[in-house]
């Protein structure tokens, strides 16, 4: 028995990433209803909008899903709550350390799933309580950490004993057998999941993931010690632009701030920030949830199965 699929009460160990604006019911019980863990993303959103993403998907699946607290979001402290209120099944956290909110969690019997960056906040966290982590490497979309996957996942893996989850540049069989083969207990994917059939991020977005070669990705924020990852665009090349030449704060607020709505809401491929993993070359489909992980597991299963010799 996997040690993920034990601790979530799951079929597969792949978890949904928790996608800022991208990841709201409709994907997370899709995922959940084809085996997988389903997350709803909290980012910045009101507390209100997320209750009733929480609650429509427990109308739309019977499965456990989770819910991503983005530490960073002025939200944080409210949707800590809500989860407790909500009774979701597990939590995952991002960007920051959950330390605080961990008790209040573990006491109200939810699952803790902080991503971790490090080999030192792995440790840390266990100590707090954490359930499993996710170890997430810098082929990821989004705000990253410097550690590759392939380098982060068997430093964590040898340095606590909760399951570790593997993030960062996985989307078919392949990427999980190697997670595996790391030492692993599972995975989780974004990138994969933005081309979702049930995803609802605008086409052009959608279109874009599809597109993308493996040169056509881009870091912004590299200098300001919040990088993150999202496809090539006008956007990206601006913001670089302005950070080569230390462009005042209020140039920086201006292209940034609603940035991510335009990319998911408007289809705006110019001016958003399509947040997207490096793996985006690999994907050249848009598939039903339930197709992307029957493949994968299908996939994982076959390369697994193989004897090499050497
Ligand atoms: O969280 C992410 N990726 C994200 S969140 C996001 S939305 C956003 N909007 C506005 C501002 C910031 C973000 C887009 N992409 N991934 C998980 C992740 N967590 N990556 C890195 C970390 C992380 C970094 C530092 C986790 C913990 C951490 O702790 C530092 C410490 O020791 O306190």
């Amino acid at each position: 028995m996997n040690r993920i699929c034990e601790l979530l009460g799951i079929k597969y160990p792949i978890l949904q990433g928790g996608m800022a604006w991208v990841a709201e019911s409709t994907l997370a019980a899709s995922v959940s209803n084809a085996g997988g863990a389903g997350i709803i993303a909290g980012g910045s959103a009101p507390i209100d909008y997320l209750r009733n993403e929480i609650r429509r998907c427990k109308e739309l699946t019977d499965k456990p899903f989770g819910v991503n607290v983005m530490l960073m979001s002025p939200n944080a402290q409210d949707l800590a709550q809500l989860v407790i209120d909500e009774g979701v099944a597990f939590v995952t956290t991002g960007a920051g350390n959950p330390g605080v909110y961990m008790e209040g969690w573990k006491a109200a019997g939810i699952k803790v799933i902080p991503v971790v960056p490090s080999v030192n906040l792995a440790k840390r966290l266990e100590k707090g309580g954490a359930d499993a982590v996710i170890a997430e490497g810098t082929e990821s979309g989004g705000h990253i950490g410097q550690n590759t996957t392939m380098c982060l996942v068997p430093q964590v893996v040898d340095a606590v004993s909760v399951p570790v989850i593997a993030a960062g540049g996985i989307a078919d069989g392949r990427g999980m057998a190697a997670a595996f083969m790391l030492g692993a207990d599972g995975i989780q994917m974004g990138t994969r999941f933005l081309a979702a059939e049930e995803c609802k991020i605008h086409e052009n977005y959608k279109n874009a993931v599809i597109k993308a070669k493996d040169t056509d990705n881009a870091i912004t924020g590299f200098y300001s010690g919040s990088p993150c990852r999202c496809i090539k665009s006008r956007y990206t090349k601006k913001l670089q632009e302005m950070e080569k030449n230390a462009a005042p704060p209020e140039d920086f607020e201006a292209l940034t701030v609603g940035s991510l709505r335009k990319a998911v809401v408007d289809g705006n491929t110019a001016e958003g920030s399509m947040l997207c993993g490096l793996i985006a070359g690999m994907i050249d489909e848009i598939k039903p949830s339930a197709q992307i992980i029957e493949d994968i597991i299908k996939e994982a299963h076959e390369v697994m199965a193989r004897t090499y010799e050497f």
